[in-house]
């Protein structure tokens, strides 16, 4: 490794390789790639299995050591001077939703490389270690629990619960870490983090309506989900009289209409969804018999989110009640609203100014796996604009050059702690 730093400066005017981080990321979407120029790579399926593969062999390429955990996760480390000293990490998650984008976690995760891969070229050495992270199913998409293989590391979850988790079709998580060979033999969290950093799209419309290149987040809003069984009777759809249907879609559609209204209800801030539903037996002339549904709430506010529970359990039990059907109603996920490491929002901010990139500070409306690390190692987020807002959907897109700025923010902050 050459001298500490040849431009003699604590890193200001190092600048990464934005086309390098394009490609990759472009590299990266070609895998699990839809026909509407999005991605689906579900959590340990074989699309996420090829996506980390390409991930650790660019590692290894770049001199990384790499190591998987007992979670899945993956860490890939660039040595500093001083072994002994706990590393700064970026990282993010490389698993998408179903009609994702090429951007949501793919983002962070480049980032955190391209980092490692410019000061590689420079030959900089730091202090401490660095490391980049690929944390294991973050969407929630495919098993029901959201940023699990971080809450994991950061002891917010039990290594059971999250080995545990099954998916639609009863395949649990571990089984599914073993069978694309990611089940890791590295112990899972307890180790010290200095920082931790995640570059990523804002997911939402500010950036982009306030034309600010750099989002210097603070925190991120609370969430909760809950799951819903609704158990009526299954009937003909000819013969059963109305008034003695017990039409468990029915008594959906009434919850449906709740959520909705408990969004508007507890606004400004709150957001309410729906996002899946099964219909039993989803058959065209059967009264449904049997409905499960997920519920998202979320709000900045502690009090205000616990209150917008209250309402859907009250509104769950009374359309329950109302078509004569039995109710499961759990919460299955609790992610409190979290504020960022002062400091680390202040490296951000710093970087931002000292590259000349327009800024503001933002709350994010989406989770992140920085929720799980700011339990664990002093946290900070960068937030680049995404074209319409538009995430979670195939159309997600956002230009080089915002995700390059990001990028040398991500790698100003990691310096600079
Ligand atoms: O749901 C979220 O906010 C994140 O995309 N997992
Ligand atoms: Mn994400
Ligand atoms: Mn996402």
């Amino acid at each position: 490794m050459a001298t500490e730093n040849p431009s003699g400066q604590p890193g200001r005017n190092i600048r990464i390789d934005g086309g390098r981080l394009w490609q990759s990321l472009m590299d990266l979407a070609a895998i699990g790639a839809t026909a509407k120029g999005g991605v689906c790579r579900l959590a340990l399926s074989d699309e996420d299995r090829e996506g980390r593969d390409l991930f650790v062999r660019w590692c290894e390429e770049a001199g990384l050591a790499v190591s998987v955990d007992v979670m899945g996760n993956i860490f890939a480390r660039r040595p500093g001077r001083n072994p002994e000293l706990p590393p700064v990490m970026a990282g993010s998650h490389l698993d998408s939703q179903p009609t994702g984008g090429k951007f949501d976690g793919a983002y962070g995760v480049m980032a955190g490389l391209e980092v490692m891969r410019t000061l590689n070229d420079l030959g900089y050495e730091t202090e401490a270690p660095l490391e980049v992270a690929a944390w294991t199913n973050e969407e929630g998409s495919r098993f029901p629990a959201p940023m699990i293989g971080s809450a994991v590391f950061a002891g917010i979850s039990e290594l059971a619960e999250g080995l545990g988790l099954q998916d639609l079709d009863g395949n649990s998580l571990g089984d599914e870490l073993a069978r694309i060979g990611y089940a890791g033999e590295a112990a899972v969290g307890g180790r010290q983090v200095a920082a931790y950093f995640e570059a990523h799209i804002e997911q939402g419309p500010i950036l982009e309506a306030e034309q600010r290149v750099i989002g210097v987040v603070g925190g991120v809003q609370g969430l909760r989900w809950y799951e819903i069984t609704l158990t009526g009777q299954e009937a003909h759809a000819g013969p059963t009289p109305m008034p003695s249907r017990r039409d468990a879609l029915l008594g959906a559609s009434h919850i449906v209409a709740a959520v909705n209204r408990i969004g508007h209800e507890h606004l400004p801030g709150a957001c309410a969804t729906v996002g899946l539903m099964q219909v039993h037996p989803n058959s065209r002339n059967v009264i449904p018999g049997r409905v499960f549904m997920n519920i998202d709430l979320r709000h900045p506010e502690t009090e205000i989110l616990d209150a917008m529970g209250a309402a859907l359990q009250t509104a769950s039990e009374a359309a329950a009640a109302e078509g004569g059907l039995e109710l499961d109603f759990a919460e299955i996920h609790h992610s409190p609203a979290v504020v960022f490491d002062p400091a680390c929002v202040a490296a951000v901010r710093n970087g931002a100014e000292e590259a000349g990139y327009s800024h503001m500070d933002i709350v994010s409306g989406a989770g992140h796996d920085a929720c799980c690390m700011a339990e664990v190692a002093p946290t900070g987020m960068i937030f680049v604009p995404c074209a319409d807002g538009i995430s979670h959907n195939e159309e997600e897109s956002a230009t080089a050059a915002d995700l390059e700025a990001g990028c040398n923010v991500l790698l100003q902050a990691m310096l600079a702690v």
